[in-house]
């Protein structure tokens, strides 16, 4: 794979600062090398910067950094569609979950396939500015990529992702207007029960099926609340009850025997609060394993049925 490294320390989706630092110290844990030893041409392109836009009237007034998430929005969604149209897998390193407002949306513009996402977080993401009591706009991309209103002043979407085309896996925080918006809706979700008593690789595998079937890109947004704070402490919304360190790496490794990821987001990592460099080191693996590290080669499963 020709992958491209994109530096978004995006840090205004949350009042608690820190993700600015999380494309540093993915760098810092070696992430080029990593990949590049599984055999990748790999091309970091440096941090990038949120276009400078006008503070635009909102009627929520707990929203807070909105102009500054917009103009993130704008150049994250260039950043992404120009490294999909140029043939190339980009790996958005985050900084907060709010940037997957920019990279969703422009990695849906670049090409006539079909869109799919897997969204591996404890949140849901899915308030609109008009329902998010804590104003924090990383709360939000699940809404805005499937081209819902409620995002007065963005961008409107050029190519929304349908509903039936997203699946989230690792729910255990959910707010009640997210939840009776999400019942309402196409999107598929899995909360830690349906993981507990199914195990996640039957939950994964029907998605991937679909993806293959409808001949789909697959993006991929990893929060780092999706494991276990235990294993992840790396992060402003640690929830207990998450994903294990092997849960997450089979998600990884399934993923890559699908062949079927075309773009990543690894987002939430705030290294302020990590533990000797744990969590982004985990990160890093984790990255790795959906990009074909493996300890054993075997027997692949085909995912269209
Ligand atoms: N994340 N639902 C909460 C809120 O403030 O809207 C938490 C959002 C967490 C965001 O996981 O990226
Ligand atoms: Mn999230
Ligand atoms: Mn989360
Ligand atoms: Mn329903």
């Amino acid at each position: 794979m020709d992958i491209e490294l994109i530096g978004a320390p995006v840090d205004s989706g949350k009042k608690g600062k820190g993700c600015l630092m999380g494309p540093d110290a993915y760098r810092t844990a070696n992430l080029a090398r990593a990949l590049r030893r599984l055999g990748h041409s790999v091309t970091d392109v440096g941090n990038l910067t949120p276009d400078m836009v006008a503070d635009p009237d909102c009627a929520n007034p707990a929203v807070h950094s909105l102009a500054e998430t917009i103009g993130w929005t704008q150049s994250l969604h260039r950043a992404g569609r120009n490294a999909m149209q140029a043939g190339r897998l980009p790996i958005f390193l985050g900084g907060d979950h709010s940037l997957s407002l920019g990279s969703v949306t422009g990695v849906a513009a670049a090409t006539d396939k079909p869109q799919f996402v897997l969204w591996l977080d404890a949140h849901s993401d899915f308030h609109t500015l008009m329902t998010t009591e804590s104003g924090n706009l990383h709360g939000t991309p699940l809404a805005y990529i499937t081209g819902r209103d409620g995002f007065e002043g963005f961008p409107t979407v050029p190519n929304p992702v349908p509903e039936q085309n997203i699946c989230i896996i690792g729910l255990r925080s959910v707010d009640e207007a997210e939840r009776s918006m999400l019942e309402d809706s196409d999107i598929r979700y899995h909360d830690m029960r349906e993981i507990d008593e199914n195990g996640i690789s039957v939950l994964l595998r029907r998605f991937l099926s679909d993806v293959a079937d409808a001949g789909g890109n697959l993006h991929v947004s990893l929060d780092v609340d999706f494991l276990d704070p235990s294993a992840a402490p790396a992060v402003g919304t640690t929830v207990p009850g998450g994903a294990t360190v092997r849960e997450g790496h089979l998600c990884m490794e399934l993923i890559a025997d699908s062949g079927l990821m075309t773009s990543l987001d690894l987002v939430e990592l705030n290294p302020f609060l990590d533990e000797r460099g744990r969590t982004a080191q985990l990160m890093v693996d984790l990255a790795a394993s959906a990009l074909g590290r493996r300890v054993f080669d075997r027997p692949t499963r085909a995912y269209s049925s």
